[in-house]
């Protein structure tokens, strides 16, 4: 832990980088330079440990792990390193010594939004787990210019524009200019010497940028690099000369469009060959940079699987197979089967979705196209792989094989490439072994291993609820926040109400700050007494906004045929962006906003019934949600959401959960308990029999009085102006086809739903159940997970 540091040190350095760094002086200064020279004054905190941490490595030749992921959806970096260094009481007190106010500091700086969802952030929780628990790793990424999109509501459609995190200076990162390499594309492949040469057409390079990642108090501090795209050539003055400007640019506008965004889909890949370079740019880069690194200090490639493990996270990194052999044999000399056993002594892949359209395909003849050299491999290992088996007399079904049907599958080849691959809750890993990767599990039923996901209780705990923190720290004492069983102190203390008291008032503290935020952005005045219920995801039909908005309507039209029934004031709150081009999904944000409209508009709901969508949710959102929700809503179709894990950082700031028996619900269920927890709907099981049966989602919706009543609405227009229209293609897919259930589960949602008021009804009992979900908290902590992975994966000793 670096030393103490006095709030008049941390003023003093803050007042040096404003002047130094910034070039401004204290009074000409706005909150922004307040807020980068405070984060440049805290970097230099951050760079001793990191120093020591790298020869420390070096020094113990310690194993060494590579995550590599598209997206690390990292949000806000300045309260992580300012709360994992014990600086907030001091920083609090500097920036009040110079007039600042800290949490606008905090505020202020942008989200860098480096990813869709789920797969992004737990790549971000992980990192954070990694330093924590003292594990060698580096996350290798993209430096995209712009992350995800932000978006806005225009008369509630959802509206994209490019997001620019870069605008201001990034405190945070140190550009590497020696870690530069030239990444190519495209060409052919010659025989040089016996052996094959690939010769590039095109050439980019990529450039590292690193971002200290310092863990619980700042005794490890790992490497985040992320590359960005550059030209080889800078600048083509011929053209230029002729008055030709955009020639003379284009080449590097060209280069530079390969880091230039993220790409905004997270479940169906475009297949864009831009998205393929952008894979094997990131990918081949990062295998240059660690193979320079193992060599550095180790001559035998034989020892890469002892020394180094890869983590591919899904299939966007799977390229990584077949350039490792690339390198081993056309660089290094070594014979195919060597190479490739070292490639699958050295990878790992986790897989994040069931979803068959999520699966990465990619066009043989684009692969061949930009990856000549790749496609021989992957041919290659296709057959060598084949040829293992049938050797091992367990001949491969056809169903199995990384190319077919003119496809690459990205799947199947970051399988056969790997050492351990594994899914991210315990449904979804048995689902694998007997869906999607059933023929591969036969083949190699060792390989398939579940790491549940978890959450840094740092960032969605500590730092996003210090009311609740100061609480479970009088339970728990100092520490849990990097020892999270220790939350079970609290499980004891559910039945004493002096307790339940404690908590409940940090839940509500946070309500009132969370109402004031939403009269502010949204415009709206809610109840904090109410009951906040929230669902906070991207939005997808598999988990079913629709569902939720359908029952609110269903509620409404019971509250105004019955002003009397026992229906406890809600308000509810949606957060979550669409696909651009994912149309259903943007329909169902419109009929969100269009139905929520009806209802705050509607008089009789005042004070009972409201619905908030505040528009660009992101990390930042989250954590000003999730600390004062008290319904978690975790409704998708059972078999279809891998884990979740908004679910784990809602059920740990107190929330209770309403959901189906799906991903790490599952688990969480078996925590906190049944009592503590709202079950309805279909399981996993009941899917695909009833898929199996033939599902006629007409009769299921006949049968339901309340949501035959509701589509009626929808379809007559009651929430849309009387336009019957706009609505028809949401309305039609439920009635006609409704992939993902949702009239079959709507009934038992709704009577969920009741039982929650029901529950509510009853503060204490509320207060108990709310304390009993945060106790049992402790596994979901991405600790465990990041130690599960070095155990069973990766085969490395955490230091601390
Ligand atoms: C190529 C387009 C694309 C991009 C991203 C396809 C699929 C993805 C991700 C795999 C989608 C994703 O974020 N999956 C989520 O991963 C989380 C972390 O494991 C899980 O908790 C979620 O259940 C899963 O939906």
């Amino acid at each position: 832990m670096p030393r103490e540091l006095a709030p008049a040190e941390l003023a003093e350095a803050t007042r040096h980088h404003l002047v130094y760094s910034i070039g401004k002086t204290p009074d000409a200064a706005k909150l922004s330079d307040w807020r980068l020279a405070l984060s440049r004054a805290i970097r230099d905190r951050i760079v001793d440990p990191w120093v020591a941490t790298t020869r420390h490595v070096y020094a113990h030749d310690l194993k060494r792990v590579y995550y590599l992921s598209m997206e690390f959806l990292i949000g806000r970096l300045i309260e992580d390193a300012v709360n994992n260094l014990g600086l907030e009481p001091a920083a609090r007190e500097a920036l009040a010594s110079l007039g600042v106010d800290f949490d606008a500091a905090m505020l202020d700086e942008p989200d860098a939004a480096l990813g869709n969802g789920g797969l992004g952030r737990l790549a971000a929780c992980f990192l954070d787990s990694m330093s924590t628990l003292g594990i060698a790793a580096h996350g290798y990424g993209i430096r995209y210019d712009h992350g995800l999109f932000r978006q806005s509501f225009r008369d509630g459609w959802q509206i994209e524009d490019a997001e620019d995190w870069l605008a201001q200076s990034h405190p945070w990162e140190f550009e590497r200019t020696e870690a530069v390499w030239p990444i190519g594309f495209g060409g052919e492949v010659t025989t040089r010497d016996g052996r094959p040469r690939w010769e590039p057409a095109e050439t980019v390079l990529a450039a590292a940028y690193d971002t200290p990642i310092p863990g619980w108090q700042g005794r490890w501090v790992n490497t985040l690099r992320l590359w960005s795209a550059k030209p080889t050539k800078i600048f083509d003055l011929e053209p230029f000369n002729r008055g030709d400007y955009m020639a003379a640019a284009a080449p590097a506008v060209l280069a530079q469009t390969i880091s230039r965004v993220l790409y905004p889909d997270d479940t169906t890949p475009q297949g864009k060959e831009l998205r393929l370079k952008q894979e094997y740019f990131f990918t081949a880069a990062s295998l240059r940079d660690l193979m320079r690194r193992f060599f550095s200090d180790h001559d035998d490639a034989g020892l890469l699987p002892s020394r180094v493990a890869i983590q591919l996270n899904d299939t966007h990194p799977a390229i990584a197979g077949p350039e490792l052999v690339r390198i081993l044999m056309d660089e290094r000399g070594l014979g195919f089967d060597e190479a490739f056993a070292i490639a699958r002594g050295t990878l790992h892949y986790t897989n994040h979705t069931l979803m068959p359209e999520a699966l990465e395909k990619w066009p043989a003849e684009l692969m061949a196209r930009v990856l000549p050299r790749h496609m021989q491999i992957i041919e290659r290992m296709d057959a060598a792989h084949a040829a293992e088996m049938r050797a091992a007399g367990r001949p491969r079904p056809d169903s199995v094989g990384c190319i077919r049907d003119g496809e690459v599958r990205m799947g199947d080849l970051s399988f056969i490439a790997a050492r351990r691959v594994n899914g991210v809750s315990a449904l979804h890993t048995d689902l694998m072994r007997r869906t999607v990767f059933r023929d591969l599990h036969a083949l190699h039923p060792d390989r398939i291993v579940n790491q549940t996901n978890g959450v840094t209780p740092r960032r969605w705990l500590r730092s996003c609820n210090p009311k609740l923190s100061a609480v479970i720290t009088e339970a728990a004492g100092e520490g849990w926040e990097a020892d999270l069983d220790r939350l079970a102190a609290l499980g004891p203390l559910a039945g004493d109400a002096a307790f339940r008291e404690r908590v409940m008032a940090a839940k509500q503290a946070n309500k009132r700050h969370l109402a004031d935020w939403i009269g502010a952005t949204c415009g709206l005045t809610v109840d904090p007494g109410a009951m906040f219920d929230v669902q906070i995801k991207r939005i997808h039909e598999y988990k079913r906004q629709l569902m939720n908005v359908l029952e609110l309507a269903a509620l409404w039209n019971e509250m105004r045929r019955d002003p009397g029934a026992p229906v406890p004031p809600r308000v509810r709150i949606f957060g979550g962006k669409a696909a651009p081009g994912y149309a259903m999904a943007k329909a169902i944000i419109k009929l969100i906003n269009d139905i929520g409209r009806t209802i705050n508009a509607d008089p009789a709901m005042k004070g009972r019934l409201a619905v908030v969508y505040p528009p660009n949710y992101n990390v930042t959102m989250a954590e000003r949600l999730i600390p004062a929700a008290d319904l978690s809503e975790q409704i998708s179709t059972a078999g279809m959401e891998a884990s979740g894990t908004g679910n784990m950082k809602l059920a740990m700031n107190g929330a209770l959960t309403i959901g189906t028996m799906d991903g790490a619900n599952v688990e969480i269920h078996e925590a906190v308990g049944a009592d503590n927890i709202f079950i309805f709907g279909l399981d996993a099981e009941d899917v695909s029999r009833l898929r199996a049966e033939g599902y006629d989602p007409g009769a299921h919706v006949a049968r339901s009085g309340r949501l035959s009543e509701v589509v009626a609405q929808i379809r007559a227009g009651v929430f849309s102006d009387g336009d019957g229209e706009r609505h028809r293609a949401v309305a039609d897919n439920l009635t006609g086809h409704d992939w993902f259930m949702v009239a079959a589960d709507f009934d038992t949602y709704w009577d969920a739903q009741r039982r929650v008021d029901a529950a509510w009804a009853d503060p204490n009992g509320w207060a108990r159940k709310a304390v009993l979900n945060i106790a049992p908290m402790g596994r979901f902590s991405s600790d465990r997970t990041i130690r599960g992975y070095a155990r069973d994966v990766w085969q490395v000793t955490p230091q601390f």
